[in-house]
């Protein structure tokens, strides 16, 4: 009987189990919770397997790095400091190095009266490590902007445990006042400070081997890197130390750059490879070209990722994955022995305007409009044998979903880009996967992750 039975259910398996591969997927990271317009993704070095999301008008929140996490938290809410709209906002968070002894966290905002950016410290509450002590801020950079756009925001602590700073070339379009190229000037540049030092009346101090620190020229000794235009997102390879940066181009061209100290990434004379101002013949000496640039034909506002040293998606191991927030589009960059090979991930239909990592490297980004947070993981396929018509609905041959263990994925056999909803139900019709209530474009890339082939079923009933 124990023989006939497992003789059924592999019969069970092989009709319903073609082949199975591995294949990236985009899920739905925390379905309970949305954020209004979210920015940034970051999480302090102190274990906790906490995530921090900045909401754009000003509030950061705090929660579980947990798929099923029901609720998240106000961490800060300075709402009423900050100037909101269009690229101008809480831009930006970073948790000191030593976080988890001293408490401090920096972040980057925009305001008014007049129109600047700031970049300031904040402390943790002394009882609660959910909540900052709103009074506690120490303002440590106070920059102009002449224009509401093109404000920059990343802040990152590098592995020297300096603090980098992006700031955009002060906005307008094709940098009226060419802040980018003048090294008097703070705006179109990657800022580097020392916060655990004061030096004069400054709260931070400057790295004795800036490029500019101690020049007689007038130039601004916090400058790391410049000629860069609205270097919205970047971040630090962990394994490599090497700063990628991603620039958003003007009218044609978006950019990749590997940012070096004291080098000159070409705005405004240069956008992506070509010239921008003068159009043609431009003087090119001395400028830093990016690794890779694309064209607004797939694309029309880069938004900056991360190189994945996560564990959960082997195949992006070592590759830079970004995408762009306009288009949707995520791609890996591959830029092994310098040699750039770009790969289309998904086409998607999220405003991208952040990606994020966890504390165990694992990527996350998120959706602007919709308030969401997605993450890329690899599945092993599980290809269906049946046809199917095109579904509104696609409803999982399982009891019952198991969001923490995703093996295997339902496909629907469609061609590309036929439109189908992000809803899926479990065999009872429960509701398995909140609904994003977005017909979005089917491609054979994407698919729901939950088991076709159940695994209560492969161990034996
Ligand atoms: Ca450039």
């Amino acid at each position: 009987m124990r023989a006939l039975k497992n003789i059924l259910i592999t019969a069970v398996i092989l009709t319903s189990c073609k082949s199975s591969d591995t294949q990236l997927v985009i899920m739905p990271a925390f379905p309970n919770l949305s954020f209004e317009y979210p920015v940034d993704i970051q999480f302090p070095d102190d274990n906790t397997n906490r995530l921090f999301v900045l909401s754009q008008p000003g509030v950061i929140y705090v929660f579980e790095n947990r798929s099923d996490v029901a609720s998240k938290k106000v961490f800060l809410d300075i709402s009423s400091k900050v100037l909101y709209g269009g690229e101008q906002g809480l831009l930006g968070l970073a948790f000191h190095p030593y976080y988890k002894t001293n408490g401090y966290f920096y972040i980057d905002y925009t305001t008014d009266n007049p129109r600047r950016t700031i970049v300031s410290r904040f402390r943790v509450s002394a009882d609660d490590p959910d909540k900052a002590e709103p009074s506690s801020e120490t303002i440590l950079l106070e920059v102009p902007q002449p224009y509401s756009n093109h404000n920059g925001g990343q802040i990152v602590f590098g592995g020297d445990g300096y603090l980098y700073i992006s700031f955009g070339d002060g906005g307008s379009a094709g940098d009226p006042q060419n802040n980018a190229q003048n090294l008097q000037s703070l705006l179109g540049k990657i800022l580097r400070i020392d916060v655990n030092n004061r030096q004069g009346n400054l709260n931070y101090s400057i790295p004795p081997d800036n490029s500019f620190a101690g020049n007689s020229n007038g130039y601004r000794e916090e400058i790391y890197a410049y000629g860069l235009r609205n270097p919205w997102r970047f971040s630090f390879d962990k394994e490599t130390n090497r700063l990628w940066a991603a620039d958003v181009g003007q009218n044609t061209w978006e950019e990749i750059d590997l940012i070096e100290k004291g080098k000159n990434y070409g705005w405004r004379t240069m956008e992506g490879f070509h010239c921008y101002n003068p159009s043609h013949n431009c003087d090119t000496t001395g400028l830093t070209m990016p690794i890779w640039e694309y064209g607004h034909d797939v694309g029309y506002s880069i938004t900056g990722g991360y190189v994945y040293r996560g564990s959960s998606a082997a195949s992006l191991i070592g590759k830079y994955i970004y995408g762009d927030y306009g288009s949707g589009n995520i791609w890996a960059l591959d830029y092994t022995n310098n040699t750039p090979q770009n790969t289309l991930l998904f086409p998607t239909v999220h405003n991208i305007s952040t990606f994020g990592v966890d504390q165990n490297n694992e990527l996350l980004f998120a959706s602007y409009a919709q308030g969401k947070l997605y993450k890329i993981v690899e599945q092993t396929a599980v290809e269906q044998t049946e046809n199917r018509e095109t579904p509104s609905e696609i409803i999982l041959k399982q009891n019952f979903p198991n969001l923490d263990r995703v093996r295997s994925s339902e496909f629907a056999r469609l061609s590309p880009w036929t439109p189908i909803r992000d809803l899926v139900r479990d065999e009872v019709t429960r509701r398995a996967e909140s609904s994003t209530g977005v017909w979005r474009p089917f491609n054979p890339n994407y698919a729901i992750g939950f088991e076709t082939c159940p695994r209560h079923l492969v161990g034996g009933k």
